[in-house]
């Protein structure tokens, strides 16, 4: 395929998790007991209007070992997984293009975040916001962890090219 010197295109994706306490109802009869939550791991247009599948080919979410069949594909949008869990870990996100833009896959690494910290609670805390429980620990909520970025494709081809620019 043909490439187009000396043009530079981006694409903007957002990834990430967001997370809520795992509901009684949400159990399902082999949810290991030991599991408190329920997370969700995307890779999606930043806008939420677009589907990412005209450039992406497919998504491969890596999770924890202590997962069964850790390594997860997607092969259509949404690009994401559900899963329950207990601990937070490093998941690994493999993005493969479709064959026209003949780019070479990349890999993403998220830590996967299910408890509220960092300065945000933090601030809520301080606000008297968040409900803690009898023993001072604070009820379980919905958190987020949410990276924005861009994709950058050097000397696209013809067709990728023509992908990205008619959107
Ligand atoms: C650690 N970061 O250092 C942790 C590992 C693993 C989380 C977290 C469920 C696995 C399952 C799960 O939440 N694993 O029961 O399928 O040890």
């Amino acid at each position: 395929q043909t490439r187009v010197k000396e043009v530079s295109l981006t694409r903007p994706i957002m990834y990430g998790n967001v997370t809520v306490p795992l509901e009684s109802a949400d159990r399902r009869r082999d949810t290991p007991p030991d599991h408190t939550h329920k997370w969700t791991v995307f890779v999606r247009d930043p806008s939420g209007k677009d589907d990412l599948s005209y450039c992406i080919k497919r998504v491969i979410f890596k999770l924890h070992d202590t997962y069964p069949q850790p390594t997860r594909v997607v092969e259509q949008p949404p690009f994401e997984l559900t899963e329950t869990g207990w601990g937070e870990f490093e998941i690994q996100i493999r993005i493969l293009f479709v064959p026209c833009a003949n780019e070479k896959q990349i890999v993403l690494h998220h830590h996967l975040k299910l408890h509220p910290y960092g300065p945000q609670f933090d601030k809520l805390m301080a606000e008297g916001k968040v409900e803690l429980t009898s023993t001072g620990v604070p009820v379980a909520q919905a958190v987020e962890s949410i990276v924005y970025d861009e994709l950058v494709f050097n000397e696209p081809t013809e067709s990728l090219l023509e992908l990205l620019t008619t959107r």
